[in-house]
C-alpha cells in the first residue's frame, strides 16, 4: 500500500476545497433540528450524488453536496496514475451475453449508416478534422478483454478491439496539453473526460466486439472504451469529439454522477 503524500500543488488544492467544504457544513448544520438532516446527508452523499437521487430540494445542500463532488473530481485527478493499467482477463471469462445499457431500452438503440458515417473533430485540433470508418479501420488496431462497471449495480467483462485514443488523438493533431476531450453521440447522450485518461494506454476508439464489427446494440459504429472509467463515462454511438479546456459536463453527469467517474 502507498500512502498519499500531496505536494504543494496539491496540498494548496486541497486546502482551499476543504475549509469552502467545511464553511459550508458547519453553516447547513448550526440548527440543531437540521443535524440529524445533515448526518443522514453527510452520509449517503456519495450515494446521492451516484445515483441521481434527489435527498433534500434544499439549495445549499445540494451546493455542499456538488462541492464535494467537484472535490471528489480533483482528488480522483491527483491520484490517477497514467500508467497504472486495469486488470485484463483471458477469453474464458468473458461474461456472456454482454449486458446493453442506455437511457432508452434495447428497440431505441439508434442506426448509423456506416457509408455516410463521418467522425468530426473539432476545438484544440490541427490535423484532419473528418474521418470516414474506412479511415478509421485503416489505422493501427488492439484488442482488450476488460472489465466494464456500471453504477447501477453490474459489472461485466467484454473484448473490445479499435485504435489506441492516444494515436488517434496525435494523429488528429490535437493539442494534447488542453484539459479535456469531449464525446457526443448519436443518441445525444455525451460525455468528457480529462486529457491523462483520453492519453491512457487502455483508452480505445472501438470499432469491434469480440472480433465482430461493433454491434449497433453495443455502440455502433464506434465506441470510446475506458476500463479506467466507470460505465457512463464510456460513450457510444460517438458522432464528434471536441478537445477543449471549457468544462463540458455530461449527460448523466450534469444530473449529479460524479464527472471523474474513475473505477
Ligand atoms: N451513447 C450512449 N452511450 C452510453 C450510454 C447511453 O445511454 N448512450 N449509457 C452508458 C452506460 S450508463 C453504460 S453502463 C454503458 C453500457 O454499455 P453496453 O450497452 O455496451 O453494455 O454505456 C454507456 N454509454
Ligand atoms: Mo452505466
Amino acid at each position: 500500500m502507498s500512502l498519499f503524500k500531496p505536494n504543494r500543488r496539491q496540498d494548496t488544492l486541497l486546502t482551499a476545497h476543504a475549509s469552502s467544504i467545511i464553511k459550508d457544513a458547519q453553516r447547513e448544520l448550526k440548527d440543531p433540528a437540521r443535524r440529524l438532516l445533515g448526518k443522514r446527508i453527510l452520509s449517503l452523499g456519495g450515494l446521492a450524488l451516484l445515483s441521481g437521487c434527489d435527498l433534500s430540494n434544499d439549495k445549499s445542500v445540494n451546493t455542499m453536496l456538488r462541492k464535494m463532488s467537484y472535490f471528489n473530481d480533483d482528488m480522483q485527478a491527483l491520484l490517477f496514475d497514467p500508467k497504472r493499467m486495469a486488470p485484463t482477463y483471458p477469453e474464458s471469462m468473458i461474461t456472456r451475453p454482454f449486458p446493453f445499457n442506455a437511457f432508452y431500452d434495447i428497440d431505441e438503440v439508434p442506426e448509423v449508416d456506416a457509408g455516410s458515417y463521418r467522425l468530426q473533430v473539432s476545438g484544440l485540433a490541427q490535423g484532419k478534422r473528418v474521418w470516414t470508418l474506412d479511415e478509421l479501420r485503416a489505422l493501427p488496431q488492439e484488442d482488450q478483454i476488460t472489465r466494464h462497471i456500471c453504477i447501477e449495480g453490474w459489472s461485466a467483462i467484454g473484448h473490445w478491439g479499435g485504435v489506441r485514443f492516444s494515436d488517434f488523438l496525435k494523429r488528429a493533431g490535437a493539442d494534447t496539453t488542453a484539459k479535456y476531450v469531449s464525446l457526443h453521440c448519436a443518441d445525444n447522450y455525451w460525455t468528457s473526460i480529462d486529457m491523462p485518461t483520453a492519453l491512457h494506454a487502455q483508452t480505445l476508439l472501438t470499432l469491434t466486439y469480440d472480433g465482430q464489427v461493433l454491434p449497433p446494440k453495443y455502440g455502433f459504429p464506434m465506441k470510446l472504451r475506458m476500463p479506467t472509467k466507470l460505465g457512463y463515462k464510456n460513450p457510444k454511438h460517438i458522432v464528434a469529439i471536441s478537445v477543449t479546456n471549457t468544462f463540458p459536463g455530461g449527460y448523466w453527469e450534469n444530473q449529479g454522477y460524479n464527472w471523474f467517474g474513475g473505477s
